[in-house]
């Protein structure tokens, strides 16, 4: 790969898709003061069982580095520090949700939020790759991290109720933390393109952890969408 590893090139081919879970017209409505709140709480109520999911997902994406990492003290740190923050995620999404009179017990998962979680849950096999595992892992946390970064910037009008929930992924220890397990696994990815020039097996792999970063994507689309209610 070139400049800036595997993960900038994949962004760079897949750039549109990339655009549209990142600048989601819910992101932008929370960034331009326009937001419907009643999509906000839709959102809320659904994030909350998707974390619950995906604390599953971490929980098996470190049980993958410590059995094959070469680096595993390095990588299990940088991922119980992300599990540590969801830790305190699930904690504030119960405050907020009282805060806007969302009833968590009785929030049903909507179809895009149950077709994720499934997909989160088949990625959770033993079979499944750490590299390919640790990709994914990356794209969801840096997904939100770079939605909800762009309502901070300087001259946008999200509403000062938000400003918290932004501040939630948007801040510069979550950019951080993002930009840790980037490294990881373009780190991993490397190695894997390193394997596949020396004819070993790698080509699945890569192909795999490019396909599952696609697949993300679009469903982090199709969570946005279904909190506007378009889905
Ligand atoms: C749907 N994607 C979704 N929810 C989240 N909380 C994150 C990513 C980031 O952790």
């Amino acid at each position: 790969a070139g400049k800036g590893g595997v993960i900038d090139t994949w962004l760079r081919k897949h750039r549109l898709i990339y655009i549209g879970a990142t600048r989601h017209p819910f992101i932008l409505a929370i960034r331009d003061g326009t937001v419907n709140y009643s999509s906000f709480k839709k959102w809320l109520g659904q994030d909350y069982i998707f974390v619950r999911e995906f604390v599953a997902f971490a929980a098996s994406v470190l049980i993958k580095a410590w059995k094959e990492s070469d680096d595993s003290e390095g990588d299990t740190e940088v991922i119980l520090g992300g599990m540590a923050g969801l830790h305190d995620e699930i904690a504030w999404f119960k405050k907020e949700a009282s805060k806007w009179g969302v009833e968590l017990s009785e929030t049903i998962p909507q179809k895009a939020n149950q077709v994720y979680c499934r997909f989160l849950e088949s990625l959770m096999s033993p079979e499944v790759d750490y590299t390919v595992a640790i990709t994914v892992f990356w794209a969801i946390e840096a997904v939100y991290q770079e939605s909800f970064a762009h309502c901070l910037e300087p001259d946008t009008n999200t509403p000062p109720e938000l400003q918290e929930v932004c501040q939630r992924w948007g801040n510069d220890g979550f950019g951080q933390y993002c930009h840790s397990l980037k490294k990881i696994a373009n780190r991993l990815l490397e190695k894997a393109s390193d394997d596949l020039i020396m004819g070993k097996a790698g080509d699945d792999v890569l192909k795999k952890a490019e396909v599952e970063l696609i697949r993300v994507l679009e469903h982090e689309v199709e969570f946005w969408n279904m909190s506007r209610g378009t889905a």
